[in-house]
């Protein structure tokens, strides 16, 4: 109880754990702070989900999120949220209960080698031996609270935590932590960010607008790189959940524009976030006459595909770009993006609705007709990516698996600045489900709050299966709402876009990376009670776009 008190003083707002007997101390501890309203507790069987959950609680909260799991096997099963959230530095602190020191070592039940699992993947570790009793025992445990929240500021710590029987006994909530504890979110990663980075001496960098550069916002770069390729008078590359997709500066078709004669002119590169979905940036980060600027991002591994980037923590810039350089340089860009979009997929020609009251029964009739073959069109990655995208607004949540989906987003969706999410620290197709849960309920505590959607491919989301098992007490009182929306091409067509596609014999190519399934997701999503639609048209894409089910699967079957 000392040690979940002291996460709540410093700051801890929601604690998931996933049951367990050597644990039992801290989730009771934990069920009666939940009790007391000091805590938001969510319960997951499985530890991987409860991990990912985690993770995405911290993500939209922007707070560090606590984890109590018991031992062996349990602890293993976070490792994948761990890892990514060391790599996409996101605040997570793994508390994982362990025998005592006299009972490792000699082939106890359920045992293993716990502390230091996770290596370097962690801000800091602790092992912490079994309480005694002794009466400075809670100031202990409130100091490691206090180390393991300061600590987590940029990425995971674990807290190893030894149990001797008898592993609990009645808890009391301190008296201390009655009144309201501290309350205010800081829903702003990139806020948070600079929290971390006062004090230390900032590396800030002085920059001229030009006619050379270009800003690439990767994942997680936040508006601070639109606000920059403004400042510059430079072309914005901004991926699809780079917190910075929207302005006049914005470069969509960005790949198409790099391999042509505006990509060549390119001098300077300034990077923030991690930058993963093409190809053509790493490319260009890595040719001779591009100097490279790095934007470090606190707790992230720098991007720096060339090694030659230098690293800052900030640029500065001098002057004012001049108007006419940018209708040129950045008109240009954005001028060779449109037309590259419109070649591949002319919009949706805007219906002429005077056809629909016109006098003449044949001009209504034709423009009727041609309104039903819209809607009755079969659905398309890139409709199902548009039609996601338009349907999401501020008070919404996005959060794109690392499926095929993501590059398709990427490659067309128009600016527009919502809150986009994606795993892309190692874009894993695991965890997305569970990543989105924990964003969903976070979100569901703003009174505002819209719907969490979720776009996904089939793989993803047969990976995350486990997710949909939402205990009852998150779906009934949180106003959780969270809609699947999952691309059915019936196995992982990324594949189809390798070398390895046309090189392999195409039955191996199927068997060990394609993986075909006949799986039946109207049965999962009934398995964990969940709402299930099928939308096969625009027609009943759009329907199920603002459909009112709290917890809804919608499939959307694709053409592998
Ligand atoms: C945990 C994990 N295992 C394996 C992979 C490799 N992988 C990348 S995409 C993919 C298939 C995705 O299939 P699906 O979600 O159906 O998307 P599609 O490509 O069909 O759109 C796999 C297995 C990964 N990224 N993460
Ligand atoms: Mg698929």
């Amino acid at each position: 109880m000392a040690l979940l008190a002291g996460l709540v003083r410093h700051g801890v707002t929601d604690l998931v754990l996933s049951p367990g007997s050597r644990s039992q101390a801290l989730a009771l501890a934990a069920a009666a702070l939940a009790r007391a309203g000091q805590l938001h507790l969510h319960v997951r069987i499985d530890e991987r989900v409860a991990g990912f959950t985690a993770l995405g609680l911290a993500v939209e909260t922007g707070r560090p999120v606590a984890i109590v799991c018991t031992s062996g096997t349990a602890v293993a099963n976070l490792h994948p949220a761990v890892l990514e959230a060391h790599h996409s530095g996101v605040p997570l602190i793994v508390l994982t209960a362990d025998r005592p020191a006299e009972l490792r070592g000699i082939g106890s039940n359920q045992t293993t080698v716990q502390p230091g699992i996770f290596g370097d993947l962690v801000r800091a570790d602790w092992d912490v031996p079994a309480p005694v009793g002794a009466p400075d025992e809670p100031g202990a445990a409130a100091d490691v609270a206090e180390l393991a929240v300061r600590a987590s500021a940029d990425g995971p710590v674990h807290v190893n935590l030894a149990y001797r029987e008898p592993l609990s006994g009645a808890v009391d909530v301190p008296s201390d932590l009655l009144p309201e504890r501290r309350t205010g979110r800081s829903t702003d990663p990139a806020a948070l960010a600079t929290e971390r980075r006062t004090g230390s001496t900032l590396e800030v960098i002085d920059l001229h607008p030009d006619d050379a550069t270009v800003v690439i916002a990767g994942h997680g770069a936040g508006a601070r790189a639109e606000e920059l390729a403004v400042a510059l008078g430079a072309p914005l590359i901004a991926e699809v959940s780079s917190g910075a997709r929207f302005g006049r500066h914005l470069v969509v078709a960005y790949r198409d524009v790099l391999r042509g004669p505006h990509g060549e002119a390119v001098g300077r590169a300034i990077v923030l976030g991690h930058p993963t979905l093409s190809r053509e940036v790493p490319q260009l980060l890595q040719r001779g006459d591009v100097e490279v600027i790095a934007v470090r991002t606190p707790g992230v591994e720098l991007y720096d595909p060339g090694r030659t980037a230098r690293a800052v923590d900030d640029v500065r810039v001098i002057g004012e770009p001049d108007p006419a350089v940018v209708r040129r340089w950045v008109g240009g860009w954005v001028a060779m993006s449109r037309a590259v979009l419109e070649s591949q997929q002319p919009d949706d020609p805007a219906p002429d609705l005077t056809l629909a009251v016109s006098d003449e029964a044949g001009v209504r009739a034709a423009f009727a007709k041609a309104e039903l073959a819209v809607l009755r069109a079969p659905i398309d990655r890139g409709m199902l990516a548009r039609a996601l995208w338009a349907s999401t607004w501020p008070h919404d949540r996005l959060v794109l698996a690392a499926s095929r989906l993501i590059r398709v987003a990427d490659a067309l969706v128009p600016g527009k600045a919502i809150r986009v999410h994606a795993n892309r620290g190692l874009a894993g197709i695991d965890g997305t489900v569970s990543t989105a849960t924990g964003i969903a309920l976070a979100a569901a505590r703003d009174a505002r709050s819209g719907t969490t959607r979720v776009l996904a491919g089939d793989l993803a989301l047969l990976h995350d299966a486990g997710a949909l098992l939402v205990p009852l007490h998150d779906q009934l009182d949180t106003g959780l709402r969270l809609h699947v929306f999952v691309g059915n091409d019936r196995g992982g067509t990324i594949f189809e876009e390798l070398e390895v596609a046309a090189t392999a014999d195409p039955d191996d190519f199927a068997t060990v990376m394609r993986t075909p399934h006949s799986a039946d997701l109207a049965a999962l999503a009934a398995a964990g009670g969940w709402a299930y639609r099928r939308a096969t048209t625009r027609a009943e894409l759009d329907d199920a776009l603002t459909a009112p089910e709290p917890l809804l699967l919608v499939e959307v079957p694709l053409e592998p």
